[in-house]
């Protein structure tokens, strides 16, 4: 996290200000519902991005596209996660950054999502902008305007 002054914030990028990739709990294409599933529960948090092997982004997973997808008629179909793919379950339309984009950009974005992956120019994954980092932000400038 870096600590700037407002002007100066604004003309930083995205790429500044991510939790950078080898932080980011994530799963790959052609892991099981059981195995995302784990992954979520063992890191604690609700939504994570699908991987492939060349860390390329194809997605997101959560805990309720999981529990959705094994919802029965009459009862919880626990058994199905091992024979599920992460990626029939997987959002596939997502917003994305690139990481050379202004910190304003990653503002207006995280208003309707919680986080948002970053890319580099050859498509590679490279971090996650989250809420926290923005409000972390927001937080700073305030008090330093109230000084
Ligand atoms: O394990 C946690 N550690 C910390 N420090 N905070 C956590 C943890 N789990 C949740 N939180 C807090 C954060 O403030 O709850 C918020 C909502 O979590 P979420 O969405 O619903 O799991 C967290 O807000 P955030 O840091 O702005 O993160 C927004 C979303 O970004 C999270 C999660 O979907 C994703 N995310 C954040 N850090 C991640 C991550 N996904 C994978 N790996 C990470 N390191
Ligand atoms: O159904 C959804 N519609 C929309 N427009 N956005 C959604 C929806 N579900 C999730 N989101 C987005 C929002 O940006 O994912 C974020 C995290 O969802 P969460 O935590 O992990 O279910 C949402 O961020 P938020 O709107 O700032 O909401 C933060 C958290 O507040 C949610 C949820 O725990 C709670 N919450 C928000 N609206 C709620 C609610 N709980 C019950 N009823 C509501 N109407």
């Amino acid at each position: 996290m870096i600590s700037l002054q407002s002007d100066e914030l604004l003309e930083t990028t995205v790429g500044q200000h991510m939790i950078e990739a080898d932080k980011v709990a994530h799963v790959q294409v052609g892991n099981n519902l059981e195995h995302a599933l784990l992954v979520l529960t063992k890191s604690g948090y609700t939504a994570i991005p699908v991987l492939d092997a060349s860390f390329r982004l194809h997605g997101l997973i959560g805990t309720n596209m999981i529990m959705d997808k094994i919802f029965g008629l009459e009862r919880i179909e626990f058994e199905k996660l091992e024979d599920i793919h992460v990626e029939e379950v997987m959002l596939t339309d997502i917003p994305r950054l690139n990481i050379s984009e202004p910190i304003l950009k990653g503002f207006g974005m995280v208003i309707n999502h919680a986080f948002i992956c970053c890319e580099n120019d050859e498509g590679v994954f490279e971090g996650i902008f989250t809420r926290r980092v923005v409000l972390k932000q927001f937080n700073k400038y305030i008090r330093t305007l109230n000084k």
